[in-house]
């Protein structure tokens, strides 16, 4: 039976596609725009804020990009994107898969600021200041990380990689990567993979959340 995956076009649940792209299994996409229509009754028996990603297989229903990244590894995943225990990177790979999560809080702030708030007025030029320098940060950390290799893990691509690639995906929006060289060549080395490609709306899709091509801030 096909996975059933709740989506919005490059929220956090393109995490959990491009996952599960790149193990190629089956998925039935449930594509919701961004906003109220993730509160409908139907969807908040599945998860209870109504957000997603949400992803069902079979009786199982679950919620949260990092621990459905951790969940398809585990049961579908033939050791190449996963890191199990006992693996010497195991502790590693987690610390990546949660990582991805610190960093896009920065950019999904970001994203409250500058398309959510649909009020200029009511955005905050501090908070977006402030949120822009701690996504700068969190990218800093990943230029040193990837001085001396092409993928997070020594040993390679991995699950961890998805879900930072994602977080870099939406956080290039709001600061721009060209700043950190390790960190522009990685993202082009992720998004050249079909399975990323594959997770992105077309680009003349409907409910797309980024319409612009960037966010920077111009002061
Ligand atoms: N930590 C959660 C965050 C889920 C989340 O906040 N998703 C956003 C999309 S990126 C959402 O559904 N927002 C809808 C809303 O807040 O109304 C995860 O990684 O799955």
């Amino acid at each position: 039976m096909a996975l059933k995956l709740f989506h919005c076009h490059e929220a956090r649940s393109m995490r959990s596609l491009w996952l599960i792209n790149e193990l190629k299994l089956d998925v039935d996409v449930v594509l919701f725009s961004f906003g109220r229509a993730l509160r409908s009754d139907d969807y908040l028996s599945r998860h209870p804020l109504g957000r997603v990603p949400c992803l069902e297989d079979g009786e199982l229903t679950l919620f949260e990009s990092g621990a459905i990244a951790e969940y398809l590894c585990e049961i579908y995943d033939d050791g190449v994107l996963w890191r199990a225990p006992g693996h010497k990177e195991r502790p590693e790979w987690l610390q990546w898969i949660h990582y991805a999560e610190t960093m896009t809080v920065h950019a999904a702030n970001l994203t409250q600021q500058a398309i959510v708030i649909s009020d200029p007025a009511l955005r905050s030029p501090t908070v977006q200041k402030l949120e822009t320098r701690r996504l700068g940060k969190a990218i800093e950390v990943l230029e040193s990380q990837l001085q001396d290799r092409d993928y997070l893990l020594a040993s390679g691509f991995s699950a961890a990689d998805v879900g930072v690639g994602y977080s870099l995906h939406v956080g290039r929006l709001f600061t721009d990567i060209e700043a950190y060289p390790n960190v522009a060549a990685y993202y082009q080395r992720l998004s050249s993979r079909e399975a990323f490609k594959q997770s992105l709306p077309a680009m003349d899709a409907e409910h797309k959340i980024y319409t612009q091509q960037n966010y920077w801030l111009t002061e």
